[in-house]
Protein backbone atom coordinates (compact mmCIF):
# COMPACT_ATOMS: atom_id res chain seq x y z
CA UNK A 1 0.00 0.00 0.00
CA UNK A 2 1.05 3.71 -0.97
CA UNK A 3 1.84 5.87 2.26
CA UNK A 4 -1.21 8.33 1.37
CA UNK A 5 -0.84 9.86 4.73
CA UNK A 6 2.59 10.45 4.13
CA UNK A 7 2.47 11.53 0.55
CA UNK A 8 -0.05 13.97 0.95
CA UNK A 9 0.81 15.87 3.82
CA UNK A 10 4.27 16.50 1.83
CA UNK A 11 2.30 17.06 -1.44
CA UNK A 12 0.66 20.18 -0.06
CA UNK A 13 3.96 21.54 1.00
CA UNK A 14 4.65 21.41 -2.69
CA UNK A 15 1.72 22.62 -4.88
CA UNK A 16 1.51 22.92 -8.56
CA UNK A 17 1.54 25.89 -10.09
CA UNK A 18 -1.26 26.67 -12.08
CA UNK A 19 -0.96 26.87 -15.73
CA UNK A 20 2.19 25.17 -16.24
CA UNK A 21 2.50 21.85 -17.89
CA UNK A 22 5.68 20.19 -17.34
CA UNK A 23 7.23 17.35 -20.08
CA UNK A 24 9.50 14.96 -19.25
CA UNK A 25 11.66 16.07 -22.76
CA UNK A 26 15.34 14.60 -23.75
CA UNK A 27 16.76 16.51 -21.10
CA UNK A 28 14.49 15.66 -18.41
CA UNK A 29 12.55 18.28 -17.05
CA UNK A 30 13.70 21.91 -17.48
CA UNK A 31 12.44 25.84 -16.93
CA UNK A 32 12.79 28.42 -14.89
CA UNK A 33 14.31 27.05 -11.40
CA UNK A 34 11.67 28.99 -9.66
CA UNK A 35 8.81 27.44 -10.94
CA UNK A 36 10.12 23.50 -10.57
CA UNK A 37 9.69 23.07 -6.53
CA UNK A 38 6.48 20.15 -6.83
CA UNK A 39 8.44 18.63 -9.91
CA UNK A 40 11.37 17.79 -7.99
CA UNK A 41 9.07 16.28 -5.01
CA UNK A 42 7.41 14.57 -7.27
CA UNK A 43 10.50 12.53 -9.00
CA UNK A 44 11.63 12.25 -5.70
CA UNK A 45 8.55 9.78 -5.07
CA UNK A 46 8.94 8.29 -9.07
CA UNK A 47 12.51 7.10 -8.49
CA UNK A 48 11.80 5.88 -5.20
CA UNK A 49 9.07 4.17 -6.86
CA UNK A 50 11.54 3.20 -10.34
CA UNK A 51 13.92 1.75 -7.17
CA UNK A 52 11.07 -0.69 -5.95
CA UNK A 53 10.13 -1.80 -9.55
CA UNK A 54 13.82 -2.99 -10.25
CA UNK A 55 14.24 -4.49 -7.07
CA UNK A 56 15.65 -2.10 -5.28
CA UNK A 57 18.30 -1.08 -7.33
CA UNK A 58 19.70 2.62 -7.06
CA UNK A 59 18.62 4.98 -9.00
CA UNK A 60 20.41 8.32 -10.02
CA UNK A 61 18.87 11.75 -9.71
CA UNK A 62 20.59 15.10 -11.29
CA UNK A 63 19.43 18.01 -11.12
CA UNK A 64 21.00 20.50 -13.50
CA UNK A 65 19.85 22.75 -16.42
CA UNK A 66 23.59 21.67 -18.13
CA UNK A 67 24.26 24.55 -20.53
CA UNK A 68 20.72 26.75 -20.20
CA UNK A 69 21.12 30.15 -18.53
CA UNK A 70 21.64 30.02 -14.74
CA UNK A 71 18.14 30.59 -13.60
CA UNK A 72 16.95 27.53 -15.54
CA UNK A 73 16.92 24.08 -13.84
CA UNK A 74 15.93 20.93 -14.43
CA UNK A 75 16.03 17.08 -13.42
CA UNK A 76 16.76 14.00 -15.30
CA UNK A 77 16.61 10.46 -13.86
CA UNK A 78 19.27 7.74 -14.21
CA UNK A 79 18.97 4.06 -14.77
CA UNK A 80 20.59 1.64 -12.93
CA UNK A 81 23.73 1.12 -15.64
CA UNK A 82 24.45 4.43 -15.21
CA UNK A 83 22.22 5.00 -18.43
CA UNK A 84 19.18 7.74 -18.91
CA UNK A 85 15.45 6.68 -18.03
CA UNK A 86 14.00 4.26 -19.71
CA UNK A 87 11.38 5.75 -22.31
CA UNK A 88 7.95 4.88 -21.08
CA UNK A 89 8.96 6.51 -17.37
CA UNK A 90 9.32 9.66 -19.26
CA UNK A 91 5.52 9.44 -19.62
CA UNK A 92 5.02 8.29 -16.39
CA UNK A 93 7.01 11.22 -15.19
CA UNK A 94 4.94 13.40 -17.46
CA UNK A 95 1.81 12.68 -16.39
CA UNK A 96 2.71 12.78 -12.21
CA UNK A 97 4.52 16.13 -12.79
CA UNK A 98 1.25 17.63 -14.12
CA UNK A 99 -1.91 16.41 -11.89
CA UNK A 100 -2.96 19.21 -10.92
CA UNK A 101 -3.86 18.85 -7.12
CA UNK A 102 -2.57 16.51 -4.40
CA UNK A 103 -5.56 13.96 -4.46
CA UNK A 104 -4.82 14.13 -8.42
CA UNK A 105 -1.19 13.20 -7.87
CA UNK A 106 -2.21 10.74 -5.57
CA UNK A 107 -4.76 8.88 -8.25
CA UNK A 108 -1.58 8.73 -10.61
CA UNK A 109 0.42 6.90 -8.61
CA UNK A 110 -2.04 4.70 -7.84
CA UNK A 111 -2.57 4.19 -11.21
CA UNK A 112 1.45 3.49 -11.95
CA UNK A 113 1.91 1.05 -8.94
CA UNK A 114 -0.59 -0.72 -10.60
CA UNK A 115 0.10 -0.75 -14.12
CA UNK A 116 3.25 -0.82 -13.69
CA UNK A 117 3.00 -3.36 -11.36
CA UNK A 118 5.49 -2.22 -8.63
CA UNK A 119 5.68 -4.44 -5.53
CA UNK A 120 5.84 -1.49 -2.86
CA UNK A 121 7.43 -3.96 -0.23
CA UNK A 122 10.80 -3.87 -2.00
CA UNK A 123 13.44 -1.62 -0.85
CA UNK A 124 14.44 2.21 -2.46
CA UNK A 125 17.28 3.59 -2.78
CA UNK A 126 18.61 6.87 -5.05
CA UNK A 127 21.73 8.54 -5.38
CA UNK A 128 21.66 12.25 -5.98
CA UNK A 129 23.42 15.32 -7.02
CA UNK A 130 23.30 19.11 -8.51
CA UNK A 131 25.65 21.52 -10.10
CA UNK A 132 26.26 24.99 -8.72
CA UNK A 133 23.02 26.99 -9.34
CA UNK A 134 21.85 29.21 -6.93
CA UNK A 135 18.18 27.39 -7.17
CA UNK A 136 19.92 23.95 -6.84
CA UNK A 137 19.51 23.28 -2.78
CA UNK A 138 15.61 24.57 -2.19
CA UNK A 139 15.28 21.70 -5.35
CA UNK A 140 17.02 19.23 -3.48
CA UNK A 141 15.16 20.01 -0.53
CA UNK A 142 11.98 19.48 -2.05
CA UNK A 143 13.50 16.43 -3.67
CA UNK A 144 14.63 14.78 -0.59
CA UNK A 145 10.89 15.57 0.41
CA UNK A 146 9.44 13.03 -2.40
CA UNK A 147 12.12 10.23 -0.76
CA UNK A 148 10.91 10.79 2.73
CA UNK A 149 7.69 10.55 1.76
CA UNK A 150 7.94 6.78 0.44
CA UNK A 151 10.36 6.47 3.14
CA UNK A 152 13.31 5.48 0.94
CA UNK A 153 16.91 5.86 1.08
CA UNK A 154 18.58 8.28 -0.05
CA UNK A 155 22.54 9.42 -1.09
CA UNK A 156 23.24 12.61 -1.11
CA UNK A 157 26.10 12.96 -3.80
CA UNK A 158 26.63 17.02 -3.11
CA UNK A 159 27.70 19.29 -5.97
CA UNK A 160 29.26 17.25 -8.49
CA UNK A 161 29.30 16.99 -12.27
CA UNK A 162 26.33 15.13 -14.54
CA UNK A 163 28.64 12.26 -15.15
CA UNK A 164 30.10 11.39 -12.01
CA UNK A 165 26.60 10.93 -11.34
CA UNK A 166 26.24 8.49 -13.74
CA UNK A 167 29.48 7.02 -12.50
CA UNK A 168 28.30 6.71 -9.19
CA UNK A 169 24.91 5.00 -10.04
CA UNK A 170 26.79 2.40 -12.16
CA UNK A 171 29.25 1.62 -9.53
CA UNK A 172 26.57 1.67 -6.60
CA UNK A 173 25.07 -0.95 -8.83
CA UNK A 174 27.95 -3.48 -9.44
CA UNK A 175 29.72 -3.18 -6.42
CA UNK A 176 30.64 -6.69 -5.76
CA UNK A 177 30.13 -7.86 -9.30
CA UNK A 178 32.62 -9.25 -11.48
CA UNK A 179 31.35 -6.63 -13.43
CA UNK A 180 32.31 -4.09 -10.67
CA UNK A 181 32.59 -0.40 -12.83
CA UNK A 182 34.72 1.48 -9.79
CA UNK A 183 34.74 2.38 -6.94
CA UNK A 184 31.83 4.28 -6.08
CA UNK A 185 33.01 7.53 -4.53
CA UNK A 186 34.54 10.85 -6.67
CA UNK A 187 38.01 9.04 -5.58
CA UNK A 188 37.46 6.10 -7.00
CA UNK A 189 36.00 8.20 -10.24
CA UNK A 190 39.27 10.30 -10.40
CA UNK A 191 41.49 7.44 -9.74
CA UNK A 192 40.19 4.73 -12.42
CA UNK A 193 40.10 8.24 -15.11
CA UNK A 194 43.37 9.34 -14.11
CA UNK A 195 45.14 6.18 -13.51
CA UNK A 196 43.95 4.91 -17.20
CA UNK A 197 45.12 8.15 -18.78
CA UNK A 198 49.05 8.10 -17.13
CA UNK A 199 49.60 4.24 -18.32
CA UNK A 200 48.42 5.62 -21.77
CA UNK A 201 51.00 8.77 -22.32
CA UNK A 202 53.83 7.24 -19.61
CA UNK A 203 56.81 7.56 -22.23
CA UNK A 204 55.20 10.11 -24.48
CA UNK A 205 56.79 13.63 -24.44
CA UNK A 206 54.23 16.04 -22.22
CA UNK A 207 52.16 18.27 -24.51
CA UNK A 208 51.82 21.91 -23.83
CA UNK A 209 49.38 22.89 -21.18
CA UNK A 210 45.89 22.47 -22.11
CA UNK A 211 43.34 25.82 -21.22
CA UNK A 212 40.05 24.69 -19.96
CA UNK A 213 37.07 26.76 -19.48
CA UNK A 214 35.32 25.61 -17.17
CA UNK A 215 32.15 27.61 -17.53
CA UNK A 216 32.12 28.87 -13.92
CA UNK A 217 30.17 25.46 -13.07
CA UNK A 218 30.52 22.60 -11.68
CA UNK A 219 33.05 21.50 -14.05
CA UNK A 220 35.67 23.47 -11.99
CA UNK A 221 35.65 21.59 -9.08
CA UNK A 222 36.22 18.10 -11.31
CA UNK A 223 38.91 19.83 -12.92
CA UNK A 224 40.71 21.25 -9.60
CA UNK A 225 40.24 17.46 -8.12
CA UNK A 226 41.49 15.70 -11.43
CA UNK A 227 44.84 18.23 -11.56
CA UNK A 228 45.57 16.60 -8.03
CA UNK A 229 45.12 13.74 -9.64
CA UNK A 230 47.27 13.64 -12.81
CA UNK A 231 50.46 15.35 -11.58
CA UNK A 232 52.80 16.34 -14.23
CA UNK A 233 50.90 13.68 -16.92
CA UNK A 234 49.28 16.56 -18.06
CA UNK A 235 49.45 20.29 -17.28
CA UNK A 236 45.76 22.41 -17.42
CA UNK A 237 45.19 25.94 -16.95
CA UNK A 238 41.78 26.51 -15.75
CA UNK A 239 39.73 29.61 -16.58
CA UNK A 240 35.97 30.52 -15.63
CA UNK A 241 36.29 29.15 -12.74
CA UNK A 242 33.85 31.08 -10.95
CA UNK A 243 31.23 28.96 -9.36
CA UNK A 244 29.61 31.69 -6.86
CA UNK A 245 29.41 34.85 -8.77
CA UNK A 246 25.95 35.40 -9.72
CA UNK A 247 25.23 35.20 -13.31
CA UNK A 248 28.65 34.11 -14.13
CA UNK A 249 27.63 30.27 -15.02
CA UNK A 250 27.47 29.47 -18.79
CA UNK A 251 27.57 33.43 -19.45
CA UNK A 252 29.54 34.46 -22.79
CA UNK A 253 31.54 31.09 -22.08
CA UNK A 254 30.92 27.37 -22.13
CA UNK A 255 31.33 24.74 -24.38
CA UNK A 256 27.70 25.46 -25.79
CA UNK A 257 28.55 29.50 -26.03
CA UNK A 258 31.48 28.35 -28.46
CA UNK A 259 29.35 26.06 -30.36
CA UNK A 260 26.58 28.00 -31.41
CA UNK A 261 28.82 31.18 -31.79
CA UNK A 262 31.59 29.63 -33.34
CA UNK A 263 33.72 32.29 -31.33
CA UNK A 264 36.03 31.62 -28.48
CA UNK A 265 34.85 33.21 -24.69
CA UNK A 266 36.32 36.42 -24.19
CA UNK A 267 37.47 35.54 -21.42
CA UNK A 268 39.95 33.14 -22.60
CA UNK A 269 41.34 35.25 -25.09
CA UNK A 270 44.51 36.35 -22.67
CA UNK A 271 45.38 32.81 -22.42
CA UNK A 272 44.97 31.78 -26.21
CA UNK A 273 48.68 32.47 -27.94
CA UNK A 274 48.98 31.26 -31.65
CA UNK A 275 49.33 27.77 -31.92
CA UNK A 276 47.54 27.15 -28.45
CA UNK A 277 44.67 24.58 -27.78
CA UNK A 278 42.32 25.13 -25.41
CA UNK A 279 38.62 23.49 -24.87
CA UNK A 280 35.39 24.35 -23.25
CA UNK A 281 32.76 22.55 -20.48
CA UNK A 282 29.65 23.17 -20.43
CA UNK A 283 27.57 23.98 -17.30
CA UNK A 284 26.92 20.15 -15.92
CA UNK A 285 30.50 18.85 -17.50
CA UNK A 286 29.05 16.36 -19.77
CA UNK A 287 29.82 18.51 -23.09
CA UNK A 288 33.12 19.23 -24.75
CA UNK A 289 34.73 21.76 -27.35
CA UNK A 290 38.13 22.14 -28.07
CA UNK A 291 39.41 24.87 -30.12
CA UNK A 292 42.85 26.75 -31.38
CA UNK A 293 44.10 29.87 -33.04
CA UNK A 294 46.52 29.92 -36.20
CA UNK A 295 49.44 32.16 -36.95
CA UNK A 296 47.28 34.15 -38.08
CA UNK A 297 45.08 34.58 -34.69
CA UNK A 298 41.92 32.81 -36.90
CA UNK A 299 39.57 30.66 -34.46
CA UNK A 300 39.22 26.94 -35.37
CA UNK A 301 37.02 24.90 -33.32
CA UNK A 302 36.87 21.07 -32.90
CA UNK A 303 33.67 19.90 -31.78
CA UNK A 304 32.05 16.55 -31.24
CA UNK A 305 32.71 15.43 -34.81
CA UNK A 306 36.07 15.80 -34.62
CA UNK A 307 36.31 14.01 -31.71
CA UNK A 308 34.83 11.67 -33.14
CA UNK A 309 36.87 11.42 -36.06
CA UNK A 310 40.20 11.65 -33.90
CA UNK A 311 39.67 9.34 -31.28
CA UNK A 312 37.40 6.22 -33.45
CA UNK A 313 40.79 6.57 -35.97
CA UNK A 314 42.91 6.15 -32.73
CA UNK A 315 41.09 3.13 -31.54
CA UNK A 316 40.72 1.22 -34.74
CA UNK A 317 44.33 1.00 -34.94
CA UNK A 318 45.06 0.10 -31.66
CA UNK A 319 42.49 -2.47 -32.54
CA UNK A 320 44.47 -3.79 -35.40
CA UNK A 321 48.06 -3.27 -33.59
CA UNK A 322 46.75 -5.63 -30.97
CA UNK A 323 45.88 -8.22 -33.97
CA UNK A 324 42.42 -8.08 -33.22
CA UNK A 325 40.90 -6.47 -35.83
CA UNK A 326 39.02 -9.38 -37.76
CA UNK A 327 37.06 -9.98 -33.96
CA UNK A 328 36.26 -6.64 -32.85
CA UNK A 329 34.65 -4.04 -35.45
CA UNK A 330 34.68 0.01 -34.37
CA UNK A 331 31.58 1.64 -35.69
CA UNK A 332 30.59 5.52 -35.09
CA UNK A 333 26.95 7.08 -34.23
CA UNK A 334 26.27 10.06 -35.28
CA UNK A 335 23.11 13.05 -35.82
CA UNK A 336 22.24 14.31 -38.55
CA UNK A 337 24.00 17.75 -36.52
CA UNK A 338 27.08 15.97 -37.79
CA UNK A 339 28.90 18.09 -40.21
CA UNK A 340 28.95 16.06 -43.63
CA UNK A 341 32.77 16.45 -44.35
CA UNK A 342 32.74 14.44 -41.29
CA UNK A 343 30.57 11.51 -42.42
CA UNK A 344 32.37 11.34 -45.28
CA UNK A 345 35.21 10.98 -43.49
CA UNK A 346 34.25 7.92 -41.16
CA UNK A 347 32.35 6.73 -43.78
CA UNK A 348 35.64 5.74 -45.81
CA UNK A 349 36.93 4.10 -42.62
CA UNK A 350 34.09 2.58 -40.23
CA UNK A 351 30.48 1.83 -40.62
CA UNK A 352 28.57 4.79 -39.66
CA UNK A 353 25.01 5.08 -38.25
CA UNK A 354 22.83 7.87 -38.16
CA UNK A 355 20.07 8.39 -35.44
CA UNK A 356 17.56 10.96 -34.27
CA UNK A 357 18.76 13.86 -31.51
CA UNK A 358 18.99 12.49 -27.88
CA UNK A 359 21.59 10.75 -26.21
CA UNK A 360 19.84 7.81 -25.24
CA UNK A 361 19.61 7.56 -29.27
CA UNK A 362 23.30 7.61 -29.76
CA UNK A 363 24.01 5.29 -27.03
CA UNK A 364 21.49 2.63 -27.66
CA UNK A 365 22.93 2.61 -31.30
CA UNK A 366 26.42 2.90 -30.57
CA UNK A 367 25.59 -0.49 -27.96
CA UNK A 368 24.94 -2.30 -31.24
CA UNK A 369 28.76 -2.15 -32.08
CA UNK A 370 31.85 -3.86 -30.59
CA UNK A 371 33.13 -0.66 -29.96
CA UNK A 372 30.68 2.35 -30.62
CA UNK A 373 31.77 5.82 -30.57
CA UNK A 374 29.08 8.21 -30.01
CA UNK A 375 29.25 11.93 -29.94
CA UNK A 376 26.99 14.79 -30.93
CA UNK A 377 28.37 17.82 -32.64
CA UNK A 378 27.74 19.81 -29.58
CA UNK A 379 30.60 17.81 -28.15
CA UNK A 380 28.29 15.24 -26.09
CA UNK A 381 29.89 12.05 -26.71
CA UNK A 382 31.50 8.84 -25.40
CA UNK A 383 32.92 5.37 -26.44
CA UNK A 384 31.16 1.98 -25.69
CA UNK A 385 33.02 -1.16 -24.91
CA UNK A 386 30.58 -4.22 -25.50
CA UNK A 387 30.59 -6.50 -22.68
CA UNK A 388 31.84 -9.77 -24.99
CA UNK A 389 34.70 -6.49 -26.20
CA UNK A 390 35.75 -6.65 -22.65
CA UNK A 391 36.18 -10.16 -22.01
CA UNK A 392 37.97 -10.62 -25.48
CA UNK A 393 40.65 -7.89 -24.43
CA UNK A 394 41.15 -8.99 -20.97
CA UNK A 395 41.44 -12.78 -22.25
CA UNK A 396 43.77 -12.02 -25.32
CA UNK A 397 47.05 -13.59 -25.72
CA UNK A 398 49.09 -11.19 -27.64
CA UNK A 399 51.61 -12.64 -29.57
CA UNK A 400 54.36 -10.06 -30.03
CA UNK A 401 55.30 -7.27 -27.80
CA UNK A 402 54.05 -4.63 -30.23
CA UNK A 403 50.79 -6.20 -30.14
CA UNK A 404 50.90 -6.33 -26.18
CA UNK A 405 51.36 -2.88 -26.06
CA UNK A 406 48.71 -2.14 -28.44
CA UNK A 407 46.47 -4.35 -26.50
CA UNK A 408 47.38 -2.42 -22.58
CA UNK A 409 46.40 0.64 -24.46
CA UNK A 410 43.17 -0.75 -24.82
CA UNK A 411 42.72 -1.85 -22.09
CA UNK A 412 43.50 1.49 -20.44
CA UNK A 413 41.12 3.45 -22.47
CA UNK A 414 38.47 1.05 -20.98
CA UNK A 415 39.27 2.69 -17.76
CA UNK A 416 39.98 6.06 -19.07
CA UNK A 417 36.51 6.27 -21.00
CA UNK A 418 33.35 7.37 -18.91
CA UNK A 419 31.36 4.74 -20.45
CA UNK A 420 27.76 5.39 -18.60
CA UNK A 421 27.17 8.82 -20.45
CA UNK A 422 29.27 11.83 -22.14
CA UNK A 423 31.86 13.25 -19.93
CA UNK A 424 33.79 16.45 -20.32
CA UNK A 425 36.83 15.34 -18.31
CA UNK A 426 37.18 12.07 -19.65
CA UNK A 427 36.81 13.08 -23.27
CA UNK A 428 39.82 15.34 -22.60
CA UNK A 429 42.13 13.43 -21.41
CA UNK A 430 40.49 10.77 -24.04
CA UNK A 431 41.62 13.77 -26.82
CA UNK A 432 44.82 14.46 -25.20
CA UNK A 433 46.01 11.18 -24.74
CA UNK A 434 45.31 10.40 -29.25
CA UNK A 435 47.16 13.83 -29.42
CA UNK A 436 50.18 12.89 -27.38
CA UNK A 437 50.18 9.35 -28.74
CA UNK A 438 50.42 11.13 -32.84
CA UNK A 439 52.80 14.57 -31.09
CA UNK A 440 49.25 16.53 -32.65
CA UNK A 441 48.82 20.23 -32.21
CA UNK A 442 45.13 21.18 -33.06
CA UNK A 443 46.43 22.08 -36.26
CA UNK A 444 47.07 18.31 -37.28
CA UNK A 445 43.72 17.08 -35.67
CA UNK A 446 41.65 19.61 -37.39
CA UNK A 447 43.40 18.90 -40.25
CA UNK A 448 41.61 15.17 -40.51
CA UNK A 449 38.81 16.97 -42.70
CA UNK A 450 37.94 20.65 -43.61
CA UNK A 451 33.68 21.21 -41.70
CA UNK A 452 31.59 22.15 -44.30
CA UNK A 453 30.41 25.90 -43.05
CA UNK A 454 27.10 25.71 -41.72
CA UNK A 455 24.05 27.60 -39.78
CA UNK A 456 21.65 26.48 -37.39
CA UNK A 457 19.10 28.28 -36.42
CA UNK A 458 15.41 28.73 -34.43
CA UNK A 459 12.03 29.41 -35.86
CA UNK A 460 9.00 30.04 -33.41
CA UNK A 461 5.97 28.69 -34.73
CA UNK A 462 2.51 27.94 -33.56
CA UNK A 463 2.64 24.41 -32.75
CA UNK A 464 6.08 22.19 -33.09
CA UNK A 465 4.26 19.30 -32.71
CA UNK A 466 2.96 20.00 -36.30
CA UNK A 467 6.55 18.73 -37.70
CA UNK A 468 6.57 15.20 -37.93
CA UNK A 469 9.90 13.63 -39.45
CA UNK A 470 11.75 10.23 -40.34
CA UNK A 471 15.13 8.91 -41.76
CA UNK A 472 17.02 9.99 -38.20
CA UNK A 473 15.31 13.65 -38.31
CA UNK A 474 16.93 14.06 -41.56
CA UNK A 475 13.05 14.86 -43.58
CA UNK A 476 10.11 16.38 -42.88
CA UNK A 477 6.53 13.87 -43.11
CA UNK A 478 4.60 16.86 -42.49
CA UNK A 479 3.25 19.65 -42.73
CA UNK A 480 2.41 18.15 -46.39
CA UNK A 481 4.54 19.12 -48.99
CA UNK A 482 7.07 21.37 -47.06
CA UNK A 483 9.97 18.74 -47.70
CA UNK A 484 9.32 18.58 -51.16
CA UNK A 485 9.88 22.60 -51.50
CA UNK A 486 12.83 21.84 -48.97
CA UNK A 487 14.35 19.53 -51.23
CA UNK A 488 14.00 22.28 -54.52
CA UNK A 489 15.95 24.61 -52.56
CA UNK A 490 18.81 22.42 -51.55
CA UNK A 491 19.05 21.31 -55.02
CA UNK A 492 20.76 25.01 -56.09
CA UNK A 493 23.16 24.88 -53.76
CA UNK A 494 26.93 23.68 -54.30
CA UNK A 495 26.85 20.92 -51.50
CA UNK A 496 23.72 21.63 -49.89
CA UNK A 497 22.37 20.09 -47.43
CA UNK A 498 19.88 21.50 -45.36
CA UNK A 499 16.83 19.60 -42.80
CA UNK A 500 14.10 20.66 -40.32
CA UNK A 501 12.73 19.43 -37.07
CA UNK A 502 11.29 20.13 -33.62
CA UNK A 503 13.62 20.60 -30.14
CA UNK A 504 12.90 18.60 -27.94
CA UNK A 505 14.35 20.96 -25.56
CA UNK A 506 12.88 24.24 -26.14
CA UNK A 507 9.60 25.32 -28.09
CA UNK A 508 10.94 26.30 -31.69
CA UNK A 509 12.02 24.18 -34.91
CA UNK A 510 15.82 24.00 -35.48
CA UNK A 511 16.33 24.39 -38.92
CA UNK A 512 20.03 23.29 -40.40
CA UNK A 513 21.37 23.76 -43.35
CA UNK A 514 25.25 23.42 -44.45
CA UNK A 515 27.44 24.44 -48.32
CA UNK A 516 30.27 24.34 -49.67
CA UNK A 517 30.79 28.56 -49.19
CA UNK A 518 29.57 30.17 -45.88
CA UNK A 519 27.65 32.52 -47.34
CA UNK A 520 25.39 30.22 -49.27
CA UNK A 521 25.05 27.66 -46.14
CA UNK A 522 24.01 31.03 -44.08
CA UNK A 523 21.16 31.86 -47.16
CA UNK A 524 20.21 28.00 -47.19
CA UNK A 525 19.46 28.03 -44.14
CA UNK A 526 17.37 31.65 -43.99
CA UNK A 527 15.46 30.46 -46.86
CA UNK A 528 14.84 26.81 -45.36
CA UNK A 529 13.31 29.04 -42.34
CA UNK A 530 11.36 31.50 -44.36
CA UNK A 531 9.60 28.04 -45.90
CA UNK A 532 8.83 26.78 -42.19
CA UNK A 533 7.63 30.06 -40.69
P1 LIG B 1 17.05 19.84 -29.17
O1 LIG B 1 16.57 21.03 -28.41
O2 LIG B 1 16.07 18.69 -29.28
O3 LIG B 1 17.62 20.25 -30.50
C1 LIG B 1 19.38 19.90 -27.82
C2 LIG B 1 20.59 19.61 -28.67
C3 LIG B 1 20.82 18.11 -28.69
C4 LIG B 1 20.91 17.52 -27.27
C5 LIG B 1 19.73 18.00 -26.43
C6 LIG B 1 19.81 17.56 -24.98
C7 LIG B 1 21.32 20.72 -30.73
C8 LIG B 1 20.97 21.16 -32.10
N1 LIG B 1 20.38 20.07 -30.05
O4 LIG B 1 18.28 19.20 -28.37
O5 LIG B 1 21.96 17.82 -29.43
O6 LIG B 1 22.14 17.82 -26.67
O7 LIG B 1 19.59 19.42 -26.50
O8 LIG B 1 20.54 18.43 -24.18
O9 LIG B 1 22.44 20.96 -30.27
ZN1 LIG C 1 25.45 19.32 -20.15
Amino acid sequence: QLPIEAISQFSDLHPKPGHIRFQYGTAGFRTLGSVLDSVLFRVGVLAALRSKKLDGKTIGVMVTASHNPEPDNGVKLVDPRGEMLEAAWETHATVLANASTTPDFIEALETLVKTAKIDLSKPARVVYARDTRPSGPALVAAFEDGLKALDAEGRNAGVTTTPILHYLVRSINTKGTKHEYGDDSEEGYFTKLSGGFKKLVSGKPSLPPLVIDCANGVGTDAVTKIIGYLGDSLKLIPVNTATTTPGALNNACGADFVKTSQKFPPSVAPHLKAGQRACSLDGDADRLIYYYLDERSQFHMLDGDKIAALVAAFIVELVKAAGLDSEIQVGVVQTAYANGSSTKYLTERLPVRCVPTGVKHLHHAAEHFPVGVYFEANGHGTVLFSPETQEKLESHEPSTPAQSTALNHLLSLTQLINQTVGDAISDMLLVETVLAHKSYSGIEWDSLYVDLPNRLVKVIVVDRHAFKTEDAERRLVSPKGLQARIDDLVKRYDGGRSFVRPSGTEDVVRVYAEAVIKSQADDLAFRVAGLVY
